[in-house]
């Protein structure tokens, strides 16, 4: 395989997409330049690299830029096959379900996520529900599909894919929970999506990317102000 001479990672800081592409990087040892985007005045760079959903993260390879964050992710895990392994090597039905979760995360979870931080009353509360609905149906369907996991992790002893997609959640889970003044993460319910969540804040790697949830609420609140101001306009 040909030597990789420059990985260049365009991220803001405030974004879980983009934590999961720089906490895989960092799992894989790869050295990389991280360049802090301003979303509300984007790059000209970066509207050149995405011109298509015009959004980050993007990794650029060599000048070559992916975007997308699942793309990215399964990237790293073909370009970068040395480092630890983001998916189960032995099973080919094992990483069918690892995309499967994955899938299920973007397609119901995230949406639900932006329900309830830009609705309030009845509708937030629905949102609130189906939201633990969703973790209700992950914890449960990652005990069936990743029956024997050791460790702390879905992926075991070390994380993987979902994981790195789960865990980088780790602050706006309770950023949500906050704004829904609800419970939603909760051990005694959800063992296994608590422990991974948990476990994998506290990586190093992972700590030094994830934003402190102090960091993120003010954060959130302000894109809730406007998000509702707007609903009202
Ligand atoms: N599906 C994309 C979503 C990325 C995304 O929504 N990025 C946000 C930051 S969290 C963004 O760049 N927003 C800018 C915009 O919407 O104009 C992925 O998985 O990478």
């Amino acid at each position: 395989m040909e030597e990789v001479k420059e990985v260049k990672l365009y991220g803001t800081w405030a974004s879980t997409y983009c934590a999961m592409v720089e906490i895989a990087l960092k799992i894989k040892g790869v050295p990389y330049e991280y360049v802090e985007e301003d979303l509300q005045n984007k790059s000209e760079v970066l509207l050149s690299l995405n011109p298509v959903h015009k959004k980050v993260p993007v990794l650029v390879v060599d000048g070559k830029p992916i975007a997308e964050s699942l793309v990215i992710l399964e990237y790293i895990e073909e370009k970068w096959k040395k480092g630890p392994p983001l998916f189960p090597e032995d099973d080919p039905y094992k990483r069918a379900m690892v995309r499967f979760w994955a899938d299920f995360f973007y397609q119901k979870m995230v949406p639900c996520s932006y329900a309830i931080m830009r609705t309030a009353g009845e509708e937030q509360e629905k949102a609130t529900e189906e939201f633990i609905e969703h973790l209700n149906t992950v914890e449960n369907g990652i005990k069936k599909d990743f029956p024997k996991s050791e460790g702390p992790f879905i992926n075991g002893d070390s994380p993987g894919l979902l994981d790195l997609i789960i865990g980088s959640s780790a602050s706006g889970y309770r950023v949500l929970a906050a704004i829904a003044g609800k419970e939603l993460l909760e051990e005694e319910r959800m063992p296994v999506l608590y422990t991974c969540v948990s476990s994998f804040a506290k990586l190093p790697v992972a700590e030094d990317v994830l934003p402190p949830y102090e960091k993120l609420l003010p954060r959130v609140l302000a894109w809730r102000e406007k998000a509702l101001a707007a609903a009202q306009s």
